[in-house]
């Protein structure tokens, strides 16, 4: 009897320290401590004893079970060490380490190129201001001088919209024209924004961005222009810039010109390079706002924002402004 107890005690240590877990642990409290386990089974047989002997077997019964119970806790309080040791090692979490940080937005390197622009000429004592990109033909045509069969009104060059009661900006002067309208000189403004020409190729955008400046007082002369502008783009190219203005013509102004740069080529030589037109403004247009030609005189300019913006940062493809390709992009942060 006492041989068959301790070698079932045996059998159940050696079967509860080898329990790999909780679950297996549980199978062998069932199978040894359970309803129908093995030491309740032993249990059972009291029934059948009397007396001394019923005595002596109820004790080692006891014994054994309470040394199978207590090699079971043993077991349970070790694998339950042994899994709280674990989760601490698998979530611990080095507070130390630098953080992982957020991902950086950036603005657009025609975003930028405009604020730039603006910020240069915001030095020359000119106030941004902007205006609507859906425009009628009065401020985007006809104060501006452009004659009723100047190809720009044509349908293909110019998206009319509402029956072509209005039609989207193609430059930004209208924007001066309202301010014109709107205020008497002095005014010296410069106005960015979207502009629109139905106009689509490796070279054309139908929607691409400009900057127009205008400065209005009294006698205000081409030499001025030229002071401005050469300060302007010798800032915005950091060096200082050969410029060459050649007669150009443009409906609003008179006389006008196309300013070009001095371009250094990789074999040493140079060439000139178109960036902008400008001029004086037309009286015709002076007249168009209410403004009098006689007292006043003004100079004005406009430049595509996407060639400046690839003159500054070698960019080759115009279409690279539009894909949306964060490769590109990400390099103007
Ligand atoms: C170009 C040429 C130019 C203007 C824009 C202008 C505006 C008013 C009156 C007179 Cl309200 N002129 N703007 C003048 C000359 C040239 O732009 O090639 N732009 C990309």
């Amino acid at each position: 009897m006492t041989q068959e107890f301790d070698a079932l005690l045996d059998q159940a240590r050696r079967d509860v320290t080898a329990a790999a877990d909780a679950r297996a642990l549980d199978a062998l409290r069932v199978e040894l401590l359970g309803k129908k386990g093995r030491i309740t089974e032993l249990l059972k047989r009291l029934g059948t004893l009397q007396g001394e002997e019923r005595k002596a077997y109820g004790e080692r019964v006891n014994t054994l079970k309470e040394a199978v119970a207590a090699a079971i806790e043993s077991r349970a309080a070790a694998l339950a060490e042994q899994e709280l040791h674990a989760r601490l090692q698998s979530e611990a979490i080095d507070v130390t380490l630098p953080g992982r940080g957020e991902p950086t937005g950036g603005l657009h390197p025609i975003t930028r190129t405009i604020q730039r622009i603006c910020n240069l000429f915001g030095e020359l004592g000119f106030e941004t201001v902007e205006g609507p990109e859906v425009e009628d033909d009065f401020h985007n045509f006809n104060a501006l001088n452009i004659p009723e069969a100047h190809p720009a009104r044509a349908m293909q060059d110019t998206f009319y919209v509402m029956n072509g009661a209005r039609l989207l900006r193609t430059h930004t002067s209208p924007v001066q024209i309202r301010t014109m309208q709107a205020r008497k000189p002095p005014i010296r403004i410069i106005c960015p924004g979207r502009v629109y020409r139905c106009d689509s190729d490796r070279t054309h955008s139908p929607m691409f961005h400009q900057v127009e400046g205008l400065y209005v007082a009294e006698r205000v002369t081409f030499a001025d222009l030229k002071y401005d502008l050469h300060t302007f783009l010798s800032r915005f190219f950091e060096r200082d810039v050969e410029a060459l203005f050649r007669p150009s013509y443009f409906p609003f102004v008179e006389p006008g010109a196309d300013v070009h740069m001095r371009w250094a080529q990789a074999d040493g030589s140079s060439r000139w390079l178109e960036l902008l037109g400008c001029g004086m403004v037309h009286p015709k247009v002076f007249e168009a706002v209410g403004i009098d030609p006689e007292r006043y005189t003004g100079y004005a300019f406009g430049m595509g924002v996407e060639r400046m913006a690839m003159l500054r940062y070698g960019v080759d493809d115009l279409r690279l402004f539009f894909n949306n390709d964060l490769r590109f992009l990400e390099q103007f942060k």
